[in-house]
């Protein structure tokens, strides 16, 4: 089967996104959005009418609803409380209503409290752009509850998607909680949750995809699974279906500079398991530092043709985004989404992606013509 993947930008409805439908459909390439309800509590069924709704609104703009990110996992699922039982349930009606309204892969993550994390959200880069940067030992200085006010200071207004009020509310309650949770019994919760909630999404038609830990190593004594290679292999095997996959973010595995990234895309693209792609590259200014970069692989540490190069050789035919951009050109936006950073990304991968596609064909026609 030959690789087809669709190019898509993330955007948030209900006015909490500075970059309107309009400007995603006049960039060159875009399908579709990745979208989700930005205030939605963890653990409430959204409901049919508003997800009909959002479907609508991004149709009328000539795009496409195929991905949700995230429906964010109530967090007694990820603790294994009794309580579970009937946050899993409304997610299975949230899946269902979402797979109604033709939404074919979902993005989700099984971070514990705290989703994301930098030390600053705009950090001033040599070219007077500002980026997403972290900093291991400003981080450490922080406490959670500290970071998220820095956060929400610097996002300008809009929902910080991982950072929402109730999680913050319970923050520190939780951290105490994990604190004494063993590693093999969150793994244990993760399973109980796929196994519940994978046999209904084949039922409904549609794929879940786990976002990596971002970044890939422990803060604040969380546990943190979906790091590497190893423990992408453990998550995988914990539900066999093809249902049960990942989102590669190539920013977030790629941090700890152990991360291979176009061999992990190769292995679990191979597989079938990847659904889709955050593709966004960076800079390590040592094994724990980093700041966030434009997409080139010039300008940070990834390359971006190998990682595609991968995909593409894998068969993959799920959905790729653009990541965080840089804030450029004077824009002002939700840290890490803004739209000029991201459609130079877009098109600068789907590009790459062109030239791949055409290369694979040129040596088709040629080894051809050598057997005839
Ligand atoms: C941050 C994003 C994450 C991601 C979730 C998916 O910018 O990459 O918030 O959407 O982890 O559940």
């Amino acid at each position: 089967m030959g690789a087809d993947m669709k190019m898509i930008l993330r955007w948030f409805p209900f006015g909490d996104d500075s970059v309107t439908l309009k400007q995603i459909r006049q960039t060159p390439g875009i399908s579709g959005v990745a979208t989700c309800l930005p205030r939605a509590p963890a653990g409430e069924v959204w409901p049919l009418e508003t997800v009909k709704a959002l479907k609508a609104e991004i149709e009328e703009a000539g795009l496409e609803m195929e991905v949700i990110e995230s429906v964010n996992v109530h967090e007694d699922i990820k603790k294994g409380l009794p309580t579970r039982d009937k946050y899993i349930a409304a997610y299975i009606k949230t899946l269902q209503n979402l797979a109604y309204v033709g939404v074919k892969c979902l993005c989700y993550n099984f971070m514990p409290v705290i989703d994301w994390a930098r030390s600053d959200l705009a950090h001033t880069l040599p070219d007077g752009s500002y980026a997403m940067v972290y900093r291991h030992e400003e981080v450490l200085k922080m406490n959670p509850a500290s970071m998220a006010a820095a956060m929400s200071d610097e996002s300008r207004g809009y929902s910080l998607p991982g950072w929402e009020p109730e999680r913050l509310a319970a923050m520190a309650g939780d951290i105490r909680f994990y604190r004494n949770l063993s590693r093999g019994a969150y793994w244990g919760n993760m399973k109980y949750f796929l196994d519940a909630v994978i046999p209904e999404a084949e039922r409904f038609g549609i794929v879940l995809a786990i976002h990596p830990d971002d970044p890939p190593w422990p803060l604040y004594g969380l546990p943190k699974l979906i790091t590497c290679a190893e423990h992408i292999r453990t998550f995988l095997a914990l539900n066999g279906s093809r249902h049960n996959g990942l989102t590669l973010c190539a920013g977030s595995l790629g941090a700890d500079p152990d991360n291979d990234i176009p061999a992990i895309a190769r292995e679990f693209s191979g597989m079938g398991r990847v659904h889709f792609a955050h593709l966004r590259n960076l800079r390590r200014l040592s094994a724990r530092d980093f700041d966030e970069t434009a997409h080139p692989s010039a300008c940070g540490d990834l390359d971006m043709f190998e990682i595609l190069k991968a995909l593409y050789d894998t068969g993959f035919n799920g959905y790729i985004r653009p990541d965080h951009g840089r804030m450029i050109w004077g824009e002002k936006a939700r840290p890490g989404y803004g739209l000029y950073d991201r459609a130079l990304g877009a098109n600068y991968l789907l590009g790459l992606w062109e030239a791949i596609k055409k290369m694979d064909k040129m040596d088709k026609i040629n080894k051809m013509d050598k057997m005839s």
